[in-house]
């Protein structure tokens, strides 16, 4: 084997044995580097006969390219390596929680709308939702509210500049009855249903946002009388505030969908000059309530002197300031991470009625 042959066969080899990409590089220095062997193999070309060159210089050319193509290729290879290490030892486990994540937590109206649910499930009643954007027959019309009622003026109503394909006005629900009127329409009595969600009206103060929550609840059956409404919310009450002493009141009112309609109060005692809900120190205004008026029921195809109903709607924002200390509605929806943080549920905090619903 010739000089340059042998020169070549080592450097290939010890190339490819090289452990490292440093070694690699420090094999390259001594080849092909300024002060390297096959540098200064390619510098003796300059310096033959041309007869010499042609002889010498394809095996001088062969060993450059040779040690060229074992470096790019144990390169690569260790490149490769390496990264597959990396990718072995920096892999994360999707599974494990995630201790320095920013942890979210549930919105006090979340979880009193969940809280809701369970306390009405267990009296038997199932939950329904319908369209936030409502036509005027199903939030209006059917409830008995007359074309001249200040709830239906520009003022209260969020309506849309433009009339639907059918040419009905639409607006944005100003309250959850339409829900009712979808499912009396929809299902035969007996009915028990609550219909939780977000409703709208053109107000904004210290004491009213734009957008609110309401639940409304209705039972339309036979022989349905105001009995079975007191009944209802009181309990209803009593376990969403967990004390057995919150006892109600009715108070004479007017809702064009209800007749009689009445006001609920519910009592509250004075604990450090707070208001706490339940004993005997006072009434606090809670919601709307009544018999279903006998033209909602027609309105919804049924006979009203064979079915009849009690409905009542209450605002969960107010609900959930009463029962968990908060003060200032506004602070609900201004998604403050501190007031969140404070007022906030844990995810795992599943309100049921055998641990207590809000406990
Ligand atoms: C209030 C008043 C109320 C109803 C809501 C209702 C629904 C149907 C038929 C009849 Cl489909 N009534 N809902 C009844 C009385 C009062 O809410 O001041 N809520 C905060």
């Amino acid at each position: 084997m010739s000089e340059v042959e042998a020169l070549k066969s080592g450097l290939v080899a010890d190339i490819e044995s090289a452990d490292s990409l440093d070694a690699v590089e420090a094999l390259r220095v001594g080849a092909l580097g300024k002060q390297g062997v096959v540098t200064a193999l390619l510098k003796t070309l300059g310096g033959m006969s041309p007869d010499e060159r042609l002889e010498k210089g394809p095996p001088i050319q062969s060993l450059r390219e040779a040690v060229t193509d074992a470096i790019a290729t144990r390169k690569a290879a260790l490149e490769t390596a390496a990264l597959d290490a990396r990718l072995a030892s920096e892999r994360v486990d999707m599974t494990l929680p995630a201790a320095e994540a920013p942890q979210g937590s549930i919105h006090p109206v979340s979880q009193v709308m969940d809280e809701l649910a369970e306390i009405f499930a267990d009296l038997g009643f199932t939950v329904a939702t319908g369209p936030e954007i409502e036509d005027d027959w199903h939030n209006f019309t059917a409830l008995n509210i007359p074309e001249t009622h200040p709830a239906r003026a520009m003022h209260d109503t969020f309506y849309f500049p433009d009339k639907d394909a059918e040419g009905r006005s639409m607006l944005l629900r100003t309250h959850t009855s339409p829900v009712q009127i979808r499912e009396m329409l929809k299902h035969k009595p007996p009915i028990r249903l609550v219909a939780p969600g977000r409703v709208y009206r053109s107000d904004s103060d210290a004491t009213h946002t734009p957008m609110f929550h309401q639940i409304e609840g209705l039972v339309i059956d036979r022989d349905i009388h105001l009995g079975h409404l007191k009944w209802t919310l009181e309990t209803f009450l009593k376990a969403f505030f967990e004390r057995d002493d919150v006892t109600i009141r009715l108070r004479p009112s007017f809702f064009p969908f209800t007749e009689p309609s009445m006001e609920f109060d519910a009592s509250y005692s004075l604990v450090n000059g707070q208001r706490v809900m339940g004993g005997t120190d006072g009434w606090m205004e809670l919601g709307g309530s009544g018999m279903v008026h006998p033209n909602v029921i027609r309105n919804c195809g049924l006979d009203p002197a064979e079915w009849q109903g009690f409905a009542f709607g209450i605002g969960v924002d107010r609900l959930a300031m009463l029962k968990y200390g908060m003060n200032d509605l506004r602070a609900f929806f201004d998604g403050d991470l501190r007031w969140l943080k404070h007022y906030g549920f844990s995810a795992l905090d599943v309100p049921t009625l055998s641990g207590g619903v809000g406990a």
